[in-house]
């Protein structure tokens, strides 16, 4: 590839990998010990939305929202591809990455789980890969004030640091997490870096929620009350709905408009031409041009529909 086109940063061999500017080393060589090296599907990197040829490298920009997704399953988020990152790239306003957990194991066979202490039934993520690739995924964290003159100052070491406002957000997709609302969507797409830990088997040994305390905000979060396979899914809901509401998302709907999701009324049923179809009708009244009837009967029809299907949602 031509320098010129080289990407600022880029997903190498290994499975993923976000260098910093005119770095494109990866933070750990894979092994040797895994076989012939994969060549990463072309959706691993988002060239673009990190500035593209000859632009400064991810977080340059003000309002790039850093979005990576630790799995073992890389290969699920390929939809992204498709579902989100076709306008954030062109935005240039969301950089995602995702990172196999395994490139981050030492052992020939990559292992990422083991027994659980105490006996029961099925496997337990080790601590370990999850240690190694939280550390890789915030080693490139900008420390607050960094370029600037008070940046020449030694930071505090990480451990010795309290994650605050502004430090990345860890989010661990869980049964056993608060329930993620629309309300959590908005208040997530106000950050600037997001990191999906994604469990499978029983789930990651607890340590490692700890220790990604140290380093960042944890959130364990739940998509709802029923059991997935693993966190892969769950996280993909949650990027979605997240990255739709990222200020300055073409398309991004506008607020007042997603007011009316968050605490409030299911929406009005919508129409489209033809007027009559296969014999049925749309509301005579959407047709009247009656703009405060049109209104009236879309609010009755929002608290009709919430009554019905989401009385929950209706004070008392
Ligand atoms: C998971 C360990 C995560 O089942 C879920 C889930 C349900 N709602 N939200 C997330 O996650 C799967 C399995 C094991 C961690």
């Amino acid at each position: 590839m031509p320098s010129l086109w080289r990407p600022t940063a880029q997903i190498v061999e290994s499975g993923a990998y976000r260098a910093n500017v005119e770095d494109d080393t990866p933070l750990q060589d894979s092994g040797s010990d895994t076989g012939p090296a994969r060549r990463p599907p072309k959706w691993l990197v988002s060239a673009e939305a990190r500035g593209g040829a000859g632009c400064p490298g991810p977080g340059v920009y003000a309002g790039t929202v850093r979005i990576d997704i630790v799995t073992i399953f890389p290969e699920f988020f390929g939809v992204l591809d498709v579902s989100l990152l076709g306008k954030a790239r062109q935005s240039g306003l969301i950089d995602v990455a995702v990172h196999d957990l395994r490139d981050f194991t030492h052992d020939r066979h990559r292992t990422v789980d083991d027994t659980p202490y105490g006996g029961g039934p099925g496997m337990v993520m080790r601590p370990e890969p999850w240690g190694e690739a939280l550390d890789a995924v915030l080693a490139s964290e900008r420390m607050p004030g960094a370029g600037t003159l008070a940046s020449a100052a030694m930071p505090a070491p990480s451990h010795e640091r309290m994650p605050g406002a502004g430090d990345p957000v860890v989010v661990f997709p869980s049964p056993a997490g608060t329930p993620f609302t629309q309300a959590t969507a908005a208040e997530l797409a106000q950050e600037q870096h997001l990191v999906f830990a994604c469990g499978r088997y029983e789930g990651i040994d607890q340590r490692v929620v700890e220790y990604a305390a140290t380093r960042g905000r944890v959130r364990e979060i739940s998509l709802g009350d029923y059991v997935l396979n693993g966190g892969e899914v769950a996280a993909m809901a949650m990027v979605e709905a997240i990255t739709r509401l990222v200020p300055g998302m073409i398309g991004n709907p506008d607020s007042l408009d997603e007011e009316s999701h968050e605490g409030g009324l299911l929406e009005y049923p919508s129409y489209t031409k033809p007027a009559e179809w296969r014999g049925l009708e749309v509301p005579p009244v959407l047709l009247s041009g009656n703009h405060a009837a049109i209104a009236a009967w879309r609010r009755d029809q929002q608290l009709e529909r919430t009554r019905r299907v989401r009385p929950d949602l209706l004070p008392e």
